[in-house]
Protein backbone atom coordinates (compact mmCIF):
# COMPACT_ATOMS: atom_id res chain seq x y z
CA UNK A 1 0.00 0.00 0.00
CA UNK A 2 1.38 3.45 -0.91
CA UNK A 3 1.68 6.16 1.73
CA UNK A 4 -0.91 8.22 -0.16
CA UNK A 5 -3.40 5.38 0.10
CA UNK A 6 -2.64 5.05 3.82
CA UNK A 7 -3.31 8.74 4.31
CA UNK A 8 -6.56 8.45 2.38
CA UNK A 9 -7.71 5.66 4.68
CA UNK A 10 -6.80 7.81 7.71
CA UNK A 11 -8.95 10.64 6.33
CA UNK A 12 -11.92 8.31 5.88
CA UNK A 13 -11.48 6.77 9.32
CA UNK A 14 -11.30 10.22 10.86
CA UNK A 15 -14.49 11.33 9.11
CA UNK A 16 -16.42 8.17 10.05
CA UNK A 17 -19.11 8.81 12.69
CA UNK A 18 -20.27 5.34 13.78
CA UNK A 19 -22.75 4.74 10.97
CA UNK A 20 -22.10 7.40 8.34
CA UNK A 21 -19.33 9.71 7.13
CA UNK A 22 -19.11 13.47 7.19
CA UNK A 23 -17.64 15.10 4.07
CA UNK A 24 -15.17 17.15 6.12
CA UNK A 25 -14.71 18.18 9.78
CA UNK A 26 -16.07 21.60 10.84
CA UNK A 27 -17.18 22.78 7.40
CA UNK A 28 -19.68 19.96 6.70
CA UNK A 29 -20.61 18.16 9.95
CA UNK A 30 -23.55 15.98 8.68
CA UNK A 31 -24.26 13.32 6.06
CA UNK A 32 -24.61 14.52 2.47
CA UNK A 33 -26.34 12.34 -0.16
CA UNK A 34 -23.86 12.18 -3.03
CA UNK A 35 -20.85 12.44 -0.75
CA UNK A 36 -22.11 9.42 1.14
CA UNK A 37 -22.42 7.32 -2.00
CA UNK A 38 -19.00 8.28 -3.34
CA UNK A 39 -17.41 7.72 0.06
CA UNK A 40 -18.88 4.19 0.15
CA UNK A 41 -16.86 3.39 -3.01
CA UNK A 42 -13.65 4.22 -1.13
CA UNK A 43 -14.71 2.41 2.04
CA UNK A 44 -15.57 -0.71 0.01
CA UNK A 45 -11.87 -1.15 -0.79
CA UNK A 46 -10.79 -1.66 2.82
CA UNK A 47 -13.92 -2.05 4.97
CA UNK A 48 -17.01 -3.38 3.18
CA UNK A 49 -19.18 -3.46 6.33
CA UNK A 50 -18.60 0.28 6.77
CA UNK A 51 -19.47 0.92 3.11
CA UNK A 52 -22.68 -1.04 3.59
CA UNK A 53 -23.51 0.83 6.79
CA UNK A 54 -22.97 4.15 5.01
CA UNK A 55 -25.59 3.21 2.41
CA UNK A 56 -28.00 1.73 4.95
CA UNK A 57 -27.92 4.94 7.00
CA UNK A 58 -28.46 7.07 3.91
CA UNK A 59 -31.43 5.01 2.76
CA UNK A 60 -32.85 4.93 6.26
CA UNK A 61 -33.53 8.65 5.85
CA UNK A 62 -35.67 8.08 2.74
CA UNK A 63 -39.11 9.71 2.86
CA UNK A 64 -42.44 7.96 2.39
CA UNK A 65 -42.56 9.12 -1.24
CA UNK A 66 -39.13 7.75 -2.19
CA UNK A 67 -37.30 11.07 -1.88
CA UNK A 68 -33.78 11.06 -0.38
CA UNK A 69 -32.65 14.34 1.19
CA UNK A 70 -29.42 16.14 0.38
CA UNK A 71 -28.36 16.61 4.02
CA UNK A 72 -29.31 14.37 6.93
CA UNK A 73 -28.78 16.21 10.20
CA UNK A 74 -27.72 13.40 12.52
CA UNK A 75 -26.48 15.72 15.24
CA UNK A 76 -27.30 19.10 16.71
CA UNK A 77 -24.58 21.57 15.84
CA UNK A 78 -24.75 25.21 14.94
CA UNK A 79 -21.50 25.14 13.00
CA UNK A 80 -23.39 24.88 9.68
CA UNK A 81 -25.82 27.33 8.15
CA UNK A 82 -28.59 26.81 7.12
CA UNK A 83 -29.22 23.99 9.58
CA UNK A 84 -32.13 21.69 10.40
CA UNK A 85 -34.36 24.39 11.92
CA UNK A 86 -34.12 26.53 8.83
CA UNK A 87 -34.91 23.68 6.43
CA UNK A 88 -37.76 22.34 8.60
CA UNK A 89 -38.22 19.14 6.55
CA UNK A 90 -41.14 17.95 8.70
CA UNK A 91 -43.33 20.42 6.82
CA UNK A 92 -43.61 17.72 4.15
CA UNK A 93 -46.30 15.19 5.11
CA UNK A 94 -44.17 12.21 4.07
CA UNK A 95 -40.83 13.39 5.49
CA UNK A 96 -38.81 10.98 7.62
CA UNK A 97 -40.07 10.82 11.19
CA UNK A 98 -36.69 9.62 12.33
CA UNK A 99 -34.26 12.15 10.86
CA UNK A 100 -34.27 15.88 10.35
CA UNK A 101 -33.08 16.79 6.89
CA UNK A 102 -33.25 19.31 4.11
CA UNK A 103 -36.20 19.29 1.72
CA UNK A 104 -34.04 19.08 -1.36
CA UNK A 105 -32.06 16.26 -2.89
CA UNK A 106 -28.70 15.69 -4.64
CA UNK A 107 -27.42 13.73 -7.67
CA UNK A 108 -28.74 10.15 -7.27
CA UNK A 109 -25.47 8.23 -7.20
CA UNK A 110 -26.71 5.28 -5.14
CA UNK A 111 -27.53 2.97 -8.06
CA UNK A 112 -24.09 3.09 -9.62
CA UNK A 113 -22.45 3.07 -6.19
CA UNK A 114 -24.04 -0.33 -5.48
CA UNK A 115 -22.65 -1.63 -8.76
CA UNK A 116 -19.20 -0.27 -7.85
CA UNK A 117 -19.39 -1.97 -4.46
CA UNK A 118 -20.18 -5.22 -6.22
CA UNK A 119 -17.25 -4.74 -8.62
CA UNK A 120 -14.84 -4.02 -5.76
CA UNK A 121 -16.10 -6.83 -3.51
CA UNK A 122 -13.94 -9.89 -2.93
CA UNK A 123 -17.01 -11.75 -1.65
CA UNK A 124 -19.51 -11.18 -4.46
CA UNK A 125 -22.13 -13.46 -2.98
CA UNK A 126 -22.22 -11.60 0.32
CA UNK A 127 -22.25 -8.22 -1.41
CA UNK A 128 -25.08 -9.27 -3.71
CA UNK A 129 -27.00 -10.42 -0.64
CA UNK A 130 -26.48 -6.98 0.84
CA UNK A 131 -27.58 -5.31 -2.40
CA UNK A 132 -30.78 -7.37 -2.35
CA UNK A 133 -31.71 -5.76 0.96
CA UNK A 134 -31.39 -2.17 -0.30
CA UNK A 135 -31.93 -2.11 -4.07
CA UNK A 136 -35.71 -1.62 -3.93
CA UNK A 137 -35.24 1.59 -1.97
CA UNK A 138 -33.01 2.93 -4.73
CA UNK A 139 -35.56 1.88 -7.35
CA UNK A 140 -38.22 3.71 -5.31
CA UNK A 141 -36.02 6.79 -5.33
CA UNK A 142 -35.81 6.69 -9.15
CA UNK A 143 -39.58 6.25 -9.32
CA UNK A 144 -39.92 9.36 -7.15
CA UNK A 145 -37.86 11.33 -9.67
CA UNK A 146 -39.75 10.22 -12.78
CA UNK A 147 -43.14 10.69 -11.11
CA UNK A 148 -42.52 14.01 -9.40
CA UNK A 149 -39.68 15.83 -11.14
CA UNK A 150 -40.69 15.54 -14.79
CA UNK A 151 -43.81 17.69 -15.23
CA UNK A 152 -43.73 17.55 -19.04
CA UNK A 153 -43.07 13.82 -19.12
CA UNK A 154 -39.85 14.23 -21.09
CA UNK A 155 -37.74 11.65 -19.31
CA UNK A 156 -35.60 14.47 -17.90
CA UNK A 157 -35.91 15.47 -14.27
CA UNK A 158 -35.55 18.97 -12.88
CA UNK A 159 -33.71 20.32 -9.89
CA UNK A 160 -35.32 23.21 -8.02
CA UNK A 161 -32.28 24.48 -6.16
CA UNK A 162 -28.63 24.99 -7.05
CA UNK A 163 -27.73 22.90 -3.99
CA UNK A 164 -29.51 19.96 -5.62
CA UNK A 165 -27.03 20.12 -8.51
CA UNK A 166 -24.03 19.51 -6.25
CA UNK A 167 -22.27 22.27 -8.24
CA UNK A 168 -23.51 24.94 -5.89
CA UNK A 169 -22.25 28.27 -7.20
CA UNK A 170 -21.58 27.38 -10.81
CA UNK A 171 -21.52 30.47 -13.06
CA UNK A 172 -24.41 28.80 -14.86
CA UNK A 173 -26.72 29.95 -12.11
CA UNK A 174 -25.78 33.61 -12.58
CA UNK A 175 -28.29 33.70 -15.42
CA UNK A 176 -31.01 32.38 -13.12
CA UNK A 177 -30.11 34.87 -10.38
CA UNK A 178 -30.63 37.68 -12.90
CA UNK A 179 -34.29 36.64 -13.18
CA UNK A 180 -34.80 36.89 -9.38
CA UNK A 181 -34.71 39.67 -6.83
CA UNK A 182 -34.75 38.08 -3.38
CA UNK A 183 -34.92 40.07 -0.16
CA UNK A 184 -31.67 40.87 1.67
CA UNK A 185 -31.80 38.31 4.46
CA UNK A 186 -30.06 38.74 7.78
CA UNK A 187 -28.21 35.59 8.79
CA UNK A 188 -24.92 34.39 10.13
CA UNK A 189 -22.84 32.44 7.63
CA UNK A 190 -20.75 29.65 9.15
CA UNK A 191 -18.84 28.46 6.07
CA UNK A 192 -16.68 31.60 5.95
CA UNK A 193 -15.53 31.01 9.54
CA UNK A 194 -13.96 27.73 8.34
CA UNK A 195 -12.79 28.66 4.85
CA UNK A 196 -11.49 31.86 3.24
CA UNK A 197 -14.44 33.91 1.95
CA UNK A 198 -12.72 34.35 -1.43
CA UNK A 199 -13.16 30.60 -2.01
CA UNK A 200 -16.90 30.56 -1.15
CA UNK A 201 -20.13 32.01 -2.61
CA UNK A 202 -21.05 35.65 -1.93
CA UNK A 203 -23.68 36.93 0.56
CA UNK A 204 -25.95 37.93 -2.33
CA UNK A 205 -25.71 34.42 -3.77
CA UNK A 206 -26.79 33.07 -0.37
CA UNK A 207 -29.84 35.40 -0.45
CA UNK A 208 -30.92 33.64 -3.63
CA UNK A 209 -30.27 30.20 -2.14
CA UNK A 210 -32.38 30.97 0.94
CA UNK A 211 -35.18 32.58 -1.01
CA UNK A 212 -35.82 29.44 -3.08
CA UNK A 213 -36.04 27.41 0.13
CA UNK A 214 -38.48 29.90 1.66
CA UNK A 215 -40.78 29.48 -1.34
CA UNK A 216 -40.60 25.67 -1.13
CA UNK A 217 -41.31 25.83 2.61
CA UNK A 218 -44.34 28.05 2.07
CA UNK A 219 -45.74 25.14 0.08
CA UNK A 220 -44.58 22.43 2.47
CA UNK A 221 -42.07 21.10 -0.05
CA UNK A 222 -44.89 20.01 -2.32
CA UNK A 223 -43.33 18.96 -5.66
CA UNK A 224 -46.23 20.08 -7.85
CA UNK A 225 -46.22 23.51 -6.23
CA UNK A 226 -42.45 23.76 -6.54
CA UNK A 227 -42.67 22.87 -10.24
CA UNK A 228 -45.25 25.60 -10.64
CA UNK A 229 -43.64 28.33 -8.58
CA UNK A 230 -39.93 27.86 -7.96
CA UNK A 231 -37.89 30.60 -9.67
CA UNK A 232 -35.15 28.00 -10.06
CA UNK A 233 -36.16 25.01 -12.19
CA UNK A 234 -33.39 23.47 -14.25
CA UNK A 235 -32.69 20.29 -16.19
CA UNK A 236 -29.09 19.63 -15.28
CA UNK A 237 -26.94 17.36 -17.49
CA UNK A 238 -24.82 16.12 -14.57
CA UNK A 239 -27.81 15.27 -12.41
CA UNK A 240 -29.64 13.53 -15.27
CA UNK A 241 -26.51 11.70 -16.43
CA UNK A 242 -26.04 10.34 -12.92
CA UNK A 243 -29.66 9.20 -12.80
CA UNK A 244 -29.24 7.45 -16.16
CA UNK A 245 -25.98 5.82 -15.06
CA UNK A 246 -27.73 4.63 -11.90
CA UNK A 247 -30.71 3.28 -13.92
CA UNK A 248 -28.23 1.23 -15.92
CA UNK A 249 -26.66 -0.14 -12.78
CA UNK A 250 -30.03 -1.06 -11.28
CA UNK A 251 -30.89 -3.00 -14.45
CA UNK A 252 -27.59 -4.91 -14.25
CA UNK A 253 -27.97 -5.63 -10.56
CA UNK A 254 -31.60 -6.78 -10.85
CA UNK A 255 -30.49 -9.10 -13.67
CA UNK A 256 -27.80 -10.53 -11.42
CA UNK A 257 -30.27 -11.01 -8.60
CA UNK A 258 -32.78 -12.64 -10.95
CA UNK A 259 -36.55 -12.09 -11.33
CA UNK A 260 -37.84 -8.50 -11.00
CA UNK A 261 -38.77 -8.38 -14.70
CA UNK A 262 -41.38 -5.67 -14.07
CA UNK A 263 -38.82 -3.35 -12.51
CA UNK A 264 -36.25 -4.09 -15.21
CA UNK A 265 -38.68 -3.25 -17.97
CA UNK A 266 -39.80 -0.07 -16.19
CA UNK A 267 -36.17 0.99 -15.78
CA UNK A 268 -35.56 0.27 -19.46
CA UNK A 269 -38.54 2.44 -20.45
CA UNK A 270 -37.32 5.33 -18.31
CA UNK A 271 -33.87 4.84 -19.69
CA UNK A 272 -34.81 4.86 -23.39
CA UNK A 273 -36.91 7.95 -23.05
CA UNK A 274 -34.30 9.71 -20.91
CA UNK A 275 -31.42 9.09 -23.31
CA UNK A 276 -33.42 10.17 -26.35
CA UNK A 277 -34.57 13.42 -24.72
CA UNK A 278 -31.16 14.07 -23.24
CA UNK A 279 -29.50 13.93 -26.66
CA UNK A 280 -32.24 15.93 -28.36
CA UNK A 281 -32.68 18.64 -25.76
CA UNK A 282 -29.45 19.09 -23.84
CA UNK A 283 -26.85 18.79 -26.61
CA UNK A 284 -25.80 22.17 -27.97
CA UNK A 285 -24.25 22.01 -31.44
CA UNK A 286 -22.52 25.35 -31.18
CA UNK A 287 -21.08 24.78 -27.70
CA UNK A 288 -20.16 21.26 -28.83
CA UNK A 289 -21.27 19.56 -25.62
CA UNK A 290 -24.25 19.21 -23.28
CA UNK A 291 -25.67 22.25 -21.49
CA UNK A 292 -28.17 23.00 -18.73
CA UNK A 293 -31.76 23.89 -19.61
CA UNK A 294 -33.60 26.56 -17.63
CA UNK A 295 -37.10 25.10 -17.52
CA UNK A 296 -38.59 28.07 -15.66
CA UNK A 297 -37.49 30.58 -18.28
CA UNK A 298 -37.54 28.07 -21.17
CA UNK A 299 -34.01 28.60 -22.43
CA UNK A 300 -30.75 26.69 -22.58
CA UNK A 301 -27.86 27.97 -20.42
CA UNK A 302 -25.21 27.80 -23.06
CA UNK A 303 -21.99 27.36 -21.10
CA UNK A 304 -19.31 24.71 -20.94
CA UNK A 305 -18.53 23.17 -17.57
CA UNK A 306 -17.24 19.84 -16.35
CA UNK A 307 -20.92 18.84 -16.13
CA UNK A 308 -21.10 19.26 -19.93
CA UNK A 309 -18.83 16.22 -20.33
CA UNK A 310 -20.44 14.09 -17.60
CA UNK A 311 -22.82 12.34 -20.05
CA UNK A 312 -19.72 10.38 -21.17
CA UNK A 313 -19.90 8.66 -17.79
CA UNK A 314 -23.40 7.38 -18.56
CA UNK A 315 -22.71 6.37 -22.18
CA UNK A 316 -25.17 8.98 -23.48
CA UNK A 317 -23.43 10.41 -26.60
CA UNK A 318 -22.76 8.21 -29.63
CA UNK A 319 -19.11 7.58 -30.47
CA UNK A 320 -18.84 10.42 -32.99
CA UNK A 321 -20.28 12.97 -30.59
CA UNK A 322 -18.13 11.62 -27.76
CA UNK A 323 -14.99 12.10 -29.83
CA UNK A 324 -15.88 15.70 -30.67
CA UNK A 325 -16.68 16.45 -27.01
CA UNK A 326 -13.41 14.99 -25.79
CA UNK A 327 -11.56 17.14 -28.32
CA UNK A 328 -13.26 20.25 -26.93
CA UNK A 329 -12.39 19.18 -23.41
CA UNK A 330 -8.73 18.84 -24.41
CA UNK A 331 -8.62 22.09 -26.36
CA UNK A 332 -10.31 24.30 -23.80
CA UNK A 333 -9.61 22.59 -20.47
CA UNK A 334 -6.53 20.48 -21.16
CA UNK A 335 -3.59 22.61 -22.36
CA UNK A 336 -0.09 21.79 -21.05
CA UNK A 337 -0.43 24.49 -18.38
CA UNK A 338 -3.74 23.10 -17.05
CA UNK A 339 -4.82 20.23 -14.87
CA UNK A 340 -7.89 18.39 -16.09
CA UNK A 341 -10.66 19.14 -15.54
CA UNK A 342 -11.64 22.66 -14.51
CA UNK A 343 -15.23 22.85 -13.30
CA UNK A 344 -16.01 25.77 -15.63
CA UNK A 345 -14.87 26.91 -19.07
CA UNK A 346 -11.36 28.41 -18.56
CA UNK A 347 -11.86 30.64 -21.62
CA UNK A 348 -14.96 32.30 -20.15
CA UNK A 349 -14.86 35.61 -18.28
CA UNK A 350 -16.91 33.92 -15.54
CA UNK A 351 -14.06 31.48 -14.86
CA UNK A 352 -12.44 31.77 -11.42
CA UNK A 353 -9.89 29.01 -10.73
CA UNK A 354 -9.96 29.55 -6.93
CA UNK A 355 -13.65 29.78 -6.25
CA UNK A 356 -15.57 26.62 -5.46
CA UNK A 357 -17.56 25.54 -8.56
CA UNK A 358 -16.55 28.51 -10.69
CA UNK A 359 -13.36 26.92 -12.00
CA UNK A 360 -11.41 24.65 -9.64
CA UNK A 361 -10.84 20.95 -10.33
CA UNK A 362 -13.03 18.56 -8.28
CA UNK A 363 -12.03 14.94 -7.65
CA UNK A 364 -15.57 13.56 -7.97
CA UNK A 365 -16.06 15.02 -11.44
CA UNK A 366 -12.59 13.84 -12.48
CA UNK A 367 -13.45 10.33 -11.30
CA UNK A 368 -16.59 10.32 -13.45
CA UNK A 369 -14.77 11.75 -16.45
CA UNK A 370 -11.98 9.21 -16.04
CA UNK A 371 -14.52 6.38 -16.25
CA UNK A 372 -16.48 8.03 -19.05
CA UNK A 373 -13.48 8.68 -21.28
CA UNK A 374 -12.09 5.19 -20.72
CA UNK A 375 -15.47 3.56 -21.52
CA UNK A 376 -15.26 5.20 -24.95
CA UNK A 377 -11.75 3.79 -25.40
CA UNK A 378 -9.68 6.97 -24.95
CA UNK A 379 -7.22 5.33 -22.61
CA UNK A 380 -4.46 7.94 -22.88
CA UNK A 381 -6.81 10.74 -21.93
CA UNK A 382 -8.29 8.67 -19.12
CA UNK A 383 -4.76 8.08 -17.82
CA UNK A 384 -4.05 11.80 -18.00
CA UNK A 385 -7.16 12.57 -15.90
CA UNK A 386 -6.10 9.94 -13.39
CA UNK A 387 -2.50 11.20 -13.25
CA UNK A 388 -3.62 14.82 -12.84
CA UNK A 389 -5.96 13.85 -10.01
CA UNK A 390 -3.28 11.93 -8.14
CA UNK A 391 -0.74 14.70 -8.68
CA UNK A 392 -2.89 17.54 -7.33
CA UNK A 393 -3.64 15.48 -4.21
CA UNK A 394 0.01 14.46 -3.77
CA UNK A 395 1.12 18.07 -4.01
CA UNK A 396 -1.51 19.62 -1.77
CA UNK A 397 -3.33 17.05 0.35
CA UNK A 398 -6.93 15.82 0.27
CA UNK A 399 -8.55 19.19 -0.38
CA UNK A 400 -12.11 19.82 -1.47
CA UNK A 401 -11.08 21.51 -4.74
CA UNK A 402 -7.89 22.50 -6.54
CA UNK A 403 -6.57 25.23 -8.78
CA UNK A 404 -6.59 24.14 -12.41
CA UNK A 405 -3.50 26.23 -13.27
CA UNK A 406 -0.28 24.21 -12.97
CA UNK A 407 1.88 27.29 -12.26
CA UNK A 408 -0.03 27.91 -8.99
CA UNK A 409 0.89 24.40 -7.79
CA UNK A 410 4.56 25.21 -8.43
CA UNK A 411 4.36 28.30 -6.23
CA UNK A 412 2.64 26.86 -3.13
CA UNK A 413 -0.75 25.85 -1.82
CA UNK A 414 -3.24 25.22 -4.61
CA UNK A 415 -5.82 23.14 -2.73
CA UNK A 416 -8.84 25.07 -1.46
CA UNK A 417 -12.00 24.74 0.64
CA UNK A 418 -12.05 22.01 3.27
CA UNK A 419 -9.03 19.78 3.87
CA UNK A 420 -9.09 16.04 4.65
CA UNK A 421 -12.15 15.91 2.46
CA UNK A 422 -13.79 12.49 2.31
CA UNK A 423 -14.63 11.96 -1.36
CA UNK A 424 -11.19 13.21 -2.46
CA UNK A 425 -9.74 10.44 -0.26
CA UNK A 426 -12.33 7.80 -1.22
CA UNK A 427 -12.06 8.25 -4.96
CA UNK A 428 -8.27 8.47 -4.83
CA UNK A 429 -8.29 5.01 -3.23
CA UNK A 430 -10.51 3.75 -6.03
CA UNK A 431 -8.39 5.36 -8.76
CA UNK A 432 -5.12 3.86 -7.55
CA UNK A 433 -6.48 0.41 -6.65
C1 LIG B 1 -22.31 23.83 0.98
C2 LIG B 1 -20.59 18.39 0.95
C3 LIG B 1 -21.14 19.36 -0.08
C4 LIG B 1 -21.19 18.73 -1.49
C5 LIG B 1 -21.56 19.78 -2.53
C6 LIG B 1 -20.60 20.95 -2.39
C7 LIG B 1 -20.64 21.51 -0.97
C8 LIG B 1 -22.22 22.39 0.69
O1 LIG B 1 -20.30 20.50 -0.06
O2 LIG B 1 -21.90 22.04 -0.66
O3 LIG B 1 -22.61 24.22 2.11
O4 LIG B 1 -22.04 24.63 0.10
O5 LIG B 1 -20.87 21.93 -3.34
O6 LIG B 1 -21.50 19.22 -3.81
O7 LIG B 1 -22.09 17.68 -1.51
O8 LIG B 1 -19.34 17.95 0.55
Amino acid sequence: MTSLEKKAIEVLNKNWKDNFSIPCANLYPFQWFWDSGLIAIGLAHFDMPKAEKEIVTLLDAQWGNGFIPHIIFHTETDSYFPGADFHHSSLHPQASQKYRSTGMTQPPVTGFVLEEMYRISTDKKATLNFIKTVIDKVYFNHKYFYHNRDPKDEGLVYIYHNWESGTDNSPMWDDVWKTMNPPEYTFERRDTTHVDASERPSKREYDHYLHIIEIAKEHKYNDAKIAELSPFLVQDPLFNAILIKSNKSLIKLYELIGGHSDKISQLQDWQNKAITSFNAKLFDEEVGAYVHYDLRNEKPLRYLSSSSFSPLFAGIPDTERAEAMIQIMLNKFGGDHQYLCASFDPTSDRFNPKKYWRGPVWVNLNWMLYHGVSEYGYNDIAERIKKDTIEIIEKNGFYEYFDSRKEIHEKGKAGYGGNDFSWSAALLIDLIS
